[in-house]
């Protein structure tokens, strides 16, 4: 029982010093417990501790160099990587500053010299714009003020010319005509009587005369009134433009009621348009487009019944879109013309408007 303890309690032991002071077993044996008589007994004991020992497997040292050469073999692997990474890392850089390089065009200095040069100039303009347009603005109105003053004028002066001119040019030929007649009775008078036949001829000659001075007077105050007329148009309705045989003014910017649609077209020498016949209808629709104008045609005082605002007279030429007039709403009694077709619209709606220079139609 005694020996099992001691090799019990020497297990103890041997176990506590292989766990905690591994480096004991592979070292000399402290001096100081070989010198004392009671603790040679250990001496005696090492070989049979050193058995136990190498029994338990408890190689110290050779664990210790296995995890030590464990350890650096698993740091060498992980260097070995880290260099791998570290060398694809400055590879993969070394490719982006390549394409940065190549991004940059080679003259980008000079270009982006050149873009702050032209900003600068640009903001330069910008800045003399506001004043230099308002001067032209200015000037411009200045200018036109003046031309209206001197076209109102001309057109006073050229007025006066014309009425002093027409009188002057009828009255002398007028008197040249009864000159005339008045020497032909004479000669008439002077022909003896028994020269019948040779009167007969002289009136047939006389009549002749007279038909062909009245022709030629005629057509030179055909061509006089056309002058007149063309320069009263041109002067007093400058806007209008000839389409088909009759002058129109088409106002395609401003929209109005059909009420101030008619004053204004009266405003500018004219009327608000009808229409004369369908030839005239497709050459005023081809300048309108597809926009909605007011034309001066309407049923207020009877329903159904259509007017032309100009000449008072029924409406000849009246083009109905599919389905009107559909008396729709209450008020639609004024006709408005949207591409080529005519609708029945309240009058009270804003359109842009058509002008007649003349109240025939
Ligand atoms: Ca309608």
């Amino acid at each position: 029982m005694i020996s099992l303890r001691i090799f019990f309690s020497f297990v103890i032991i041997f176990a506590s010093l292989c766990g905690s002071q591994t480096k004991s077993l592979d070292g000399d044996f402290p001096k100081n417990i070989i010198k004392t008589p009671v603790k040679e007994q250990w001496l005696k004991i090492f070989p049979f501790l050193d058995y136990i020992a190498k029994q338990s497997k408890c190689y110290v040292s050779e664990d210790l160099q296995k995890t030590q050469s464990a350890i650096q073999e698993d740091n060498q692997g992980r260097l070995t990587r880290i260099e791998s990474q570290q060398t694809e890392l400055q590879e993969n850089l070394k490719f982006l500053l390549e394409r940065l390089k190549n991004s940059i065009p080679e003259d980008f200095g000079e270009r982006l010299v050149r873009m702050e040069d032209r900003q600068t100039s640009l903001q330069e303009i910008l800045k003399n714009i506001p004043s230099d347009i308002e001067e032209r603005l200015s000037r411009m109105e200045d200018r036109q003020k003046s031309l209206g003053a001197q076209l109102e004028a001309r057109l006073v002066v050229e007025l006066q010319a014309i009425r002093k001119t027409i009188p002057e040019n009828f009255e002398e030929r007028l008197a040249k005509m009864e000159v005339q007649q008045i020497s032909l009775q004479d000669a008439l008078k002077k022909i003896p009587g028994d020269f019948g036949e040779r009167m007969d001829r002289l009136e047939e000659h006389e009549n002749d005369m007279q038909k062909d001075l009245q022709t030629r007077m005629d057509t030179q105050k055909a061509a006089l009134e056309d002058a007149l007329s063309t320069n009263f148009t041109r002067v007093v309705r400058p806007k209008f433009e000839q389409i088909g045989s009759r002058l129109f003014y088409i106002e395609s910017k401003r929209i109005y009621n059909w009420n101030d649609a008619v004053s204004t077209c009266r405003e500018l020498g004219g009327y608000i348009a009808s229409v004369k016949d369908k030839e005239e209808l497709d050459a005023i629709a081809e300048k309108l487009g597809k926009k909605r104008y007011w034309l001066g045609i309407n049923d207020r005082a009877s329903k159904g019944n259509y007017i032309n605002e100009a000449s008072g007279k029924k409406s000849e030429v009246l083009n109905w879109r599919n389905g009107e007039p559909n008396h729709g709403l209450d008020g639609e009694n004024c006709v408005e013309i949207v591409g080529g077709v005519m609708n029945d619209e309240p009058c009270s709606n804003e359109l842009r408007l058509i002008c007649q220079s003349d109240n025939e139609v």
